[in-house]
């Protein structure tokens, strides 16, 4: 079968997750650029892969898939390397838990509310909306150092939660605010030192890490 395709840009939070879940199993991919912000909008004909004008979507032979969930479970499932989900009920509930977490609050404030308001373009600076949110951020972040149960989100080993979560801390550390807030977290700050460090971090840099 060809090699899986990506569509999306990397800038964006939700494609570099998925990039990491290939990195991580060592799976062989193309990246094709949709840059889902262009002025006249994504593609013509993008909206049959993902009908939400969202990145990233995937196309795996005639197979395709949207929602970044869906993705990096189809890839860590369907292709041998490291596993990246664990079997136990409770670990794989604590992942979801994770994941969800880090959509539902940690993307809202910790990238647009904090990352984009503070260090995003110029256009995108706000100080009001990034005044609002401060606490959710510091809320979320308080939470997910929480959960952390070792070097990684579900203990000794590396899981979908680890790699859902490193972009979105990631752009929140180049954000004046947002390395305060980080700091005020040793543990989640040795965590994302941790994973700066894995190849597959290195591999999928967003453009605004230089
Ligand atoms: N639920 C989607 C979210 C994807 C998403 O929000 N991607 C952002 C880039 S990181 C996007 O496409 N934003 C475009 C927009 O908000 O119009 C998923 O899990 O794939």
């Amino acid at each position: 079968m060809s090699i899986p395709v990506l569509h999306g840009a990397p800038y964006s939070v939700y494609v570099r997750i998925a990039r990491l879940a290939f990195e991580e199993k060592g799976v062989a991919y193309e990246l094709r650029p949709v840059d889902i912000f262009a002025a006249g909008g994504p593609p013509p004909g993008y909206e049959r892969l993902q009908p939400f004008g969202r990145i990233p979507a995937l196309e795996h032979g005639d197979f395709r898939l949207y929602e970044t969930d869906a993705i990096v479970r189809y890839l860590d499932e369907a292709f041998p390397g490291p596993a990246l989900s664990p079997e136990a009920p409770r670990e794989r509930a604590r992942m979801t838990q994770v994941m969800r977490i880090l959509d539902n609050y940690g993307y809202p404030s910790l990238v647009w509310g904090v990352f984009v308001r503070e260090a995003g373009s110029e256009a995108d600076r706000d100080p009001v909306r990034l005044a609002a949110a401060i606490e959710p951020a510091r809320r979320c972040l308080a939470v997910l150092e929480e959960l952390l149960a070792g070097p990684f989100f579900l203990g000794e080993r590396l899981s979908l939660a680890d790699l859902h979560a490193a972009p979105m801390l990631t752009y929140l550390a180049l954000a004046p605010t947002g390395r305060r807030l980080l700091e005020a977290r040793p543990g989640l700050s040795a965590w994302l030192t941790r994973m700066a460090g894995r190849p597959s971090l290195a591999a999928t840099r967003f453009p605004a890490e230089g």
